[in-house]
């Protein structure tokens, strides 16, 4: 795929059908795929990302589609990229999350792009950060990253995302598990989500309670708790006020630029490590691994003393 002058400026202003058969063209990862990033890389910068973690059935979507509303009426473009797990059945998205958001993706100013996680859980996929840097360079002002919380995936998208909002519901243990999975180093503010149901108000003062429990001179700014019922859609106002907040936050003290510095040497890092894993086992490469095979098992020499050699050390 070519990306030509006149395709680049249609990215720019939004084509929905070429910023979509960009995006899938960087997924299969063709070849050529940095020729066209580093042709859409200049026009990134403006859009803030949004992420938003938590476990599964915790109401991620849902906030999702109320925020993106919230944002198109305020006169916004916004992208979304929703991570989901990949299906047992199709290899693909869950369909779920698609068809509640048919509603928003009607609408112009909106792109929505659901990507399978390809087998690891939950997890960001390694393209995210590419796909982000499409829809930035197709104007969006947000980008919205949902991401089950599983594990690694957090801290993922805490290292890809300006604001990072970690999503509980009121069902018990789930404040301590928040501690134990490291979310409360990563949320940047929590969401108690059901906040229809029972024990929205405990959990909210337990959270608030180990919140005041860290460390206070390396938090210098409290994180916000806010409670939604996203599925009739309250509280969503509040969430993006406090979002906002956190990006004035971000601004105000410097760390905004400490953050997007972070950002571009996470994103080199993994851009390399994929070329590493890609570009290492060359026929040359894989030739000697498979002479020495034989040695190692007769002890004549031993992994550690291949490795050395395949590196050129
Ligand atoms: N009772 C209640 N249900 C909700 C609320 N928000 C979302 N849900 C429901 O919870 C289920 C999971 O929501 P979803 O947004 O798909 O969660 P996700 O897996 O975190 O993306 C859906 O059936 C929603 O309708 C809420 O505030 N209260
Ligand atoms: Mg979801």
């Amino acid at each position: 795929m070519k990306l030509t002058q006149e395709n680049i400026d249609k990215i720019i202003k939004g084509d929905k059908r070429l910023i979509s058969r960009t995006i899938t063209y960087i997924e299969n990862s063709e070849d050529d795929k940095h020729e066209i990033l580093k042709a859409l890389y200049k026009h990134t910068g403006k859009a803030y990302k949004i992420g938003i973690t938590g476990p599964p059935g915790a109401g991620k979507s849902t906030i999702t589609d109320c925020l993106i509303s919230l944002l198109v009426k305020q006169g916004y473009k916004v992208g979304v990229i929703a991570v989901d797990p990949t299906s047992p059945y199709t290899g693909g998205a869950l369909l779920g999350d698609r068809v509640r958001m048919t509603d928003s993706s009607l609408l112009e100013n909106v792109f929505i792009r659901s990507m399978a996680t390809r087998g690891s859980l939950g997890g960001l996929c390694k393209s995210v950060n590419d796909v982000c840097s499409i829809l930035d360079a197709s104007g969006k002002d947000f980008i919205i990253l949902e991401t089950v919380g599983v594990g690694q995936s957090e801290l993922d998208v805490a290292k890809t995302a300006d604001s990072t909002v970690v999503v509980l519901v009121p069902e018990s243990g789930d404040s301590i598990q928040a501690m134990k999975a490291g979310l409360m180093e990563i949320a940047d503010l929590f969401v108690i989500n059901k906040a229809d149901r029972q024990g929205a108000d405990e959990i909210i003062t337990g959270l608030k309670n180990m919140l005041h429990l860290r460390a206070p001179e390396k938090h210098s700014r409290e994180i916000p708790v806010v409670k939604t019922i996203a599925a009739s859609h309250k509280g969503i106002d509040d969430l993006l006020s406090e979002i906002v907040r956190h990006r004035e936050y971000l601004e105000t003290t410097g760390m905004m630029l400490k953050k997007k510095r972070a950002q571009i040497e996470n994103e080199v890092i993994e851009i390399v490590e994929t070329g590493l894993r890609k570009n290492f086992w060359t026929d040359r490469n894989r030739q000697i691994l498979e002479q020495n095979i034989d040695k190692i098992l007769d002890k004549n020499t031993d992994p550690y003393t291949l490795s050395e050699t395949l590196f050129g050390l």
